[in-house]
């Protein structure tokens, strides 16, 4: 069975000194690097907003970071403006080794709709393209690894879940936002929904995954 690593949103404005720095983003790096090594298979995702983009509280006078917006589809979390199109902040970390061979996928690039997910806009409906990038390569498999765990990596394995997919999540290359104890949430409904997790620090990443 084909198996795809996917890369999610390893990029400056997650990173410290970002608007929306993750703790401890950088520690993905080496163990992305080294996963990266070991696929035929790897596709890159990135955050990447129009803007003004719906889910920056700067878009809406009056509401803080952090705030929750009530829409269609649930509550949109509303963050400080990060990932806009085409800035520095939107690329990828400076230290991920991009293998000449990687597709990159771009998502939440509507401007009124969020897309956590690399499968699925926040709707659950719209397509952000990653089903279709799996099934023309045959993949039935994939191996998760970035930012942020319990946001955009949650979405994007409970969506392949739903899809049929397996899904692995590589614990040592993520880190988590941790909002209101959204990391154990996460956890928690990652394993309700059949997703694997592993720990494989760079050094075991060769040997355990090779
Ligand atoms: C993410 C919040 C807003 C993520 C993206 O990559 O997990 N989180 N946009
Ligand atoms: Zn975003």
């Amino acid at each position: 069975m084909n198996t795809a690593l996917v890369v999610v949103d390893v990029q400056n404005d997650f990173c410290s000194g970002g608007p929306l720095a993750v703790p401890d983003a950088e520690g993905v790096v080496p163990v992305v690097n080294a996963l990266m090594e070991r696929f035929r298979h790897v596709i890159l995702t990135q955050d990447w907003h129009p803007p003004g983009h719906v889910s920056f509280a700067s878009s809406h006078s009056g509401r803080r970071v952090h705030a929750r917006l009530p829409t269609p589809f649930g509550e949109q979390i509303l963050w400080p403006d990060h990932c806009v199109a085409d800035t520095t902040g939107a690329a990828l970390h400076a230290g991920i080794r991009v293998p000449s061979a990687a597709a990159v996928l771009r998502k939440g690039v509507h401007h009124g709709a969020d897309a956590y997910s690399a499968f699925f806009e926040n709707d659950g409906l719209t397509p952000v393209g990653l089903d279709a990038m799996l099934r023309v390569r045959s993949v039935r498999a994939i191996v998760l690894a970035g930012l942020a765990t319990d946001y955009c990596v949650l979405h994007t394995a409970l969506d392949a879940r739903r899809l049929g997919y397996e899904v692995t999540v590589i614990e040592a290359g993520c880190r988590g936002i941790d909002l209101d104890g959204s990391l154990a949430e996460a956890r928690k409904r990652m394993a309700l929904a059949g997703v694997q997790r592993d720990w494989p620090a760079e050094e075991d990443v060769a040997r355990r995954l090779g």
